[in-house]
């Protein structure tokens, strides 16, 4: 089967909710050297947004949402441990402590997130889902982070962004960590509103942009930043 098959494939998989055929295209796909970021963009992403379209459009329900969801995990066991520091030039040293903010329980995203910093040697704290605010800055003064890295996929969560770093300040800590945030309601805009000092669109993107803080947090820059790195902005619709 060629490589677009195995995309095709393995999309409808996941569309259909058939973990089984979602697990077997995946695994065909990594067997047939697909790169791992590359079958995630080509056939995990546009069968979500496809799931979450009929979603939203009154399609689908919670059911298909929770089916599909768990064909994306089935696949994503045989993809997340491929994803190697070769996806992405460069490596970087530091502590992320990472987790989906409170009142959200999606965490597909930030597992991928989380795989490919881990791959580029950052040291990852997953405090998995339904982060309370406090717990990311316990979390961070514990394990001396670097950036506390903020994931959502509803908007109702996002208030929740801004207390983590309007605690931060109010404690007088604010410039001991980076705060990124990421994940479908999130846009560069709500970045710079909220304080942050990084967007990403995707796992790609929140690799360069952990990069690019870590590099600077070496050269003695500390949060908050005066504007924020966003990466893949041009391309968020
Ligand atoms: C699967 C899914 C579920 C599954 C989640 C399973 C799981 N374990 O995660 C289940 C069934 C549990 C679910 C539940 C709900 N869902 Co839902 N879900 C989805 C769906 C279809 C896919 C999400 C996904 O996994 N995408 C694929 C991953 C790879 O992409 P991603 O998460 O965006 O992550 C990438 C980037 O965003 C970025 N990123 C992510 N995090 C971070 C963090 C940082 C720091 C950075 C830099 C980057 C970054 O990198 C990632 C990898 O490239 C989306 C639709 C969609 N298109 O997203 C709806 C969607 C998110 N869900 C939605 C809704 C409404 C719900 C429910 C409220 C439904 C209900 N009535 O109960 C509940 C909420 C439960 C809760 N409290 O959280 C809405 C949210 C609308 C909104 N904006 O508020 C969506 C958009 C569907 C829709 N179109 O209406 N859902």
């Amino acid at each position: 089967m060629g490589a677009q098959d195995l995309l095709e494939g393995l999309k409808q998989a996941v569309v259909e909710g058939d973990e089984d055929a979602a697990a077997s295209f995946a695994e065909q796909a990594i067997g047939a050297e697909l790169a791992p970021l590359e079958i995630i963009k080509g056939a995990i992403n546009p069968a979500m947004d496809d799931v979450g379209q009929a979603f939203e459009d009154g399609e689908a329900f919670l059911p298909e949402l929770i089916l599909a969801g768990d064909a994306a995990r089935a696949a994503l066991d045989y993809i997340i441990p491929s994803i190697s520091a070769d996806d992405l030039e460069g490596s970087v040293q530091g502590t992320v402590v990472i987790g989906t903010i409170f009142g959200d329980a999606h965490d597909i995203g930030k597992n991928i997130v989380s795989a490919i910093l881990a791959a580029h040697g950052i040291k990852i704290v997953d405090l998995g889902i339904n982060v309370p605010p406090k717990a990311y800055i316990e979390a961070a003064l514990k394990e001396e982070a670097d950036i506390i890295a903020i994931s959502s996929l509803i908007t109702t969560s996002l208030p929740y962004h801004r207390e983590v770093i309007n605690t931060l300040r109010d404690r007088g800590e604010r410039e001991k960590f980076f705060v990124i945030v990421g994940g479908g309601p999130v846009t560069p805009e709500w970045t710079a509103e909220i304080g942050a000092d990084g967007y990403g669109r995707d796992a790609r993107d929140a690799a360069v942009v952990c990069q690019q803080l870590l590099a600077g947090r070496a050269e003695g820059k500390t949060a908050p930043l005066p504007e924020p790195v966003t990466v893949g902005a041009l391309e968020h619709g």
